[in-house]
């Protein structure tokens, strides 16, 4: 079983970046549990539930766990995490999972997982805050095993300049993977899926 952590700033896209990967895994035949950590709501557990258990159907209900985490979004995936072993162990209990996605509430650059809580770490950026970014760095855009620049359809409204943040990427993470998607229009997927794909070969989850 692969845990893996999503991060990155509030409404950068971590909720509609783990649908879209559950219905995918789904469709492959993976069994997909998820996490969602939340400061004061439970809106991303509900936003999942409507769409993958009462439109789809791609997962059961009892595959979404939610946190309301209270306080600082980061406590719940680094220096505390223990409510969420917690819920990783509920989930456990009830069945074989292949996959665990777990979101994290929207954070600053600098959020990372415990390794207690990931085994691979996913860093969604979203491109409306500014080519600025990924150049400005952080620990979450460095250290991630896979940085997403997602709402890349947004780019033209906000000047933003997708080559810019391309070679940015390239120099910052230092050969690490990284990929520039709309999870909207669509572009850019098929690159998100073969990396996941690829990983979940590596681990053995998926057969070549
Ligand atoms: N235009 C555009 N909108 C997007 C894209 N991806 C997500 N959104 C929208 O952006 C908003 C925030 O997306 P979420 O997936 O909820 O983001 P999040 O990072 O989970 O947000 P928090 O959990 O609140 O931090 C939603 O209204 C999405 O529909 C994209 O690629 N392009
Ligand atoms: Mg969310």
């Amino acid at each position: 079983m692969l845990k893996v952590g999503v991060l990155g700033p509030v409404g950068s896209g971590k909720t509609s970046l783990i649908i879209k990967l559950t219905e995918y895994l789904s469709k492959r035949g993976l069994k997909i549990g998820i996490i969602t950590n939340d400061v004061v709501s439970n809106f991303d557990a509900l936003t999942m539930y409507k769409t993958l258990v009462e439109e789809k159907s791609i997962i059961p209900k009892e595959n979404i766990l939610g946190i309301v985490t209270g306080g600082c979004p980061h406590t719940a995936i680094r220096e505390d995490p223990s409510v969420n072993l917690r819920a990783l162990e509920i989930l456990e209990k009830r069945e074989d999972f292949d996959v665990i996605f777990i979101e994290s509430g929207g954070d600053n650059v600098m959020s990372t997982f415990s390794p207690l809580l990931a085994d691979y770490t996913i860093f969604v950026l979203d491109t409306s805050a500014g080519d600025k970014y990924p150049g400005k760095g952080g620990l979450g855009i460095v250290e991630s095993d896979l940085l997403v620049i997602n709402k890349i359809d947004l780019a033209p409204y906000v000047n933003a300049d997708l080559e810019k943040m391309k070679k940015d990427s390239l120099r910052i993470r230092n050969g690490k993977p990284f990929v520039m998607i709309s999870l909207k229009s669509g572009e850019g997927l098929k690159d998100l899926f073969n990396i996941i794909e690829e990983e979940l070969k590596y681990e053995g989850i998926i057969k070549s």
